[in-house]
C-alpha cells in the first residue's frame, strides 16, 4: 500500500480528496477514519503525524502532508500523467492557486462558522448572519464563472473539485438560487455530471445532510 489517507466521509475537505483520488485513477489507497466526534483527531499518535488535527491527512510513504488543497496539488504533481488538473503554466496555476485560497479563507470559514455550532455545540438552527456570509461567498463564485465553464478557465481543474466539495455542503445549509446564481447553478449541475463527483463527493455529501437533518429543529 503506497498512499494512507486518514479522513471522515462526511467532512468536505476529505470529500476533495476523495474526488482528485477518482479523478486520477489512484485506487492503492488506505483509507483510515478519524472520529472527530470521539476526538480522535486529538489523540497522541495522530498528533504526532499532524500537529494541527485536521482531516484530510495523508501519508505517503514516509511523507505526511495535510490541507485538502495541499494534497491535492501534491497527488496531480506526483500522480498525474498531465497538468491540466493543475496547469503549470504560471498564470493558470495562479488562477487556480486563488480559487484555491478562495475555498479555503472564504468558503470553507463560512461554512464551518454556520455548521460547527449545529453539529457540535448543540444549537438547533443557523445563524442568519452567517447564511449572510454563505449569500457573499456564493456572489464571489457567480462572478468568477461569468466567463468560463470552470472556476479556472476552460478545463476542470483542482479548483473546481475544492470549491465544489465545499458548494455542494454550503447548499445543502442554503440552497444556491438559481435566478440569482445562474453561472454558480451551472457549474454546480457540469460538476455533479463528472465520474468524479459521483463517486467522491455524493456519497459523503449524503451523510452530511443526514447529520445536519438530525440536528436542526
Ligand atoms: N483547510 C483544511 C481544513 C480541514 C478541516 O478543518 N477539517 C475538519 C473536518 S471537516 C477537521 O479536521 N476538524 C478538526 C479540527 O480542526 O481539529 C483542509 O482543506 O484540509
Amino acid at each position: 500500500m503506497v498512499l494512507t489517507l486518514y479522513k471522515l466521509d462526511a467532512s468536505p475537505p476529505v470529500r476533495a480528496t476523495y474526488m482528485v483520488i477518482q479523478a486520477l485513477n489512484i485506487s492503492d489507497v488506505e483509507y483510515i477514519d478519524v472520529n472527530l466526534l470521539e476526538y480522535e483527531h486529538l489523540k497522541e499518535d495522530f498528533l504526532k503525524l499532524n500537529p494541527q488535527h485536521t482531516i484530510p491527512t495523508l501519508k505517503d510513504k514516509d511523507f505526511v502532508i495535510w490541507d485538502s488543497h495541499a494534497i491535492a496539488g501534491y497527488l496531480v504533481n506526483v500522480y498525474a500523467g498531465n497538468d491540466s488538473l493543475y496547469p503549470i503554466e504560471p498564470k493558470q496555476r495562479a488562477i487556480v492557486d486563488q480559487r484555491l485560497h478562495f475555498d479555503s479563507g472564504i468558503l470553507f470559514p463560512a461554512l464551518r462558522g454556520t455548521v460547527e455550532p449545529v453539529l457540535f455545540w448543540g444549537e438547533k438552527a443557523f445563524k442568519s448572519e452567517n447564511l449572510e456570509k454563505i449569500s457573499k461567498a456564493y456572489g464571489f463564485a457567480e462572478k468568477f464563472l461569468a466567463d468560463s465553464p470552470w472556476l479556472a478557465g476552460d478545463a476542470v481543474t483542482i479548483a473546481d473539485i475544492c470549491c465544489v466539495a465545499t458548494i455542494s455542503t454550503l447548499n445543502e445549509v442554503l440552497s444556491i438560487d438559481k435566478v440569482t446564481y445562474p453561472n454558480l447553478t451551472a457549474w454546480m449541475e457540469r460538476c455533479s455530471e463528472e465520474d468524479f463527483y459521483k463517486k467522491g463527493n455524493v456519497p459523503g455529501l449524503n451523510i452530511f445532510r443526514q447529520l445536519i437533518k438530525s440536528k436542526i429543529l
